[in-house]
């Protein structure tokens, strides 16, 4: 049974980032990803923010494109499949080297589009708003975030994010808490 948990949690991520709905990734999913969030945070086109977050998703794009083509499909593509996306995850799984560069990528934007009062940490309000920028339904979203709270003092700290991103990319443990941390899976 061995991965297949794990597999169900990558797919997850992968209809996140199909933003256009089509059982596929393309460049374009990133970018309309990026302008939704972009739009949450009402930063215009053109403003340094945008542009920002616009190279941030492009470069994510990029590197997990670059990385499919040379380690998993060994074949250039214009389009991630759902099985490449899985085998990637296996990839980066083996290769523990490359796995922080994953979950920190996936940290960053969280915590550039979703910590609006820039604290440093997220509190309820803008873990709601993460669930709505990335198209997930709401009504999980207070039980996802006091699943992360470890320290139960009201909001999550970056460390408690990113100890929940690495439960969720990597734990094949269905008791584990940050499996619930974008609701249902
Ligand atoms: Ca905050
Ligand atoms: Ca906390």
């Amino acid at each position: 049974m061995r991965g297949i948990f794990q597999r169900r949690k990558w797919i997850k991520i992968f209809t996140i980032y199909d933003t256009g709905n089509t059982g596929a990734l393309r460049a374009s999913d990133f970018e309309r990803f990026a302008e939704t969030l972009a739009k949450i945070r009402d930063w215009q086109p053109g403003s340094t923010e945008h542009h920002q977050l616009l190279n941030q998703f492009m470069d994510r794009w990029a590197h997990i494109q670059g990385t499919i083509q040379d380690h998993v499909a060994a074949a250039p593509i214009n389009e991630i499949s759902l099985e490449n996306w899985v085998d990637y995850h296996r990839f980066m799984l083996d290769k523990s080297d490359q796995y922080p560069t994953e979950i920190n990528a996936f940290a960053q934007i969280i915590f550039n589009v979703c910590d609006v009062d820039d604290s440093g940490n997220l509190d309820l309000d803008e873990w709601v708003t993460l669930f709505r920028a990335f198209g997930l339904p709401v009504v999980y979203a207070q039980e996802a975030f006091s699943s992360l709270d470890k320290n139960r003092d009201g909001s999550l700290q970056k460390e408690e994010v990113i100890a929940a991103l690495n439960d969720f990319y990597y734990s094949d443990d269905p008791s584990t808490l940050a499996n619930f941390m974008f609701g249902p899976y």
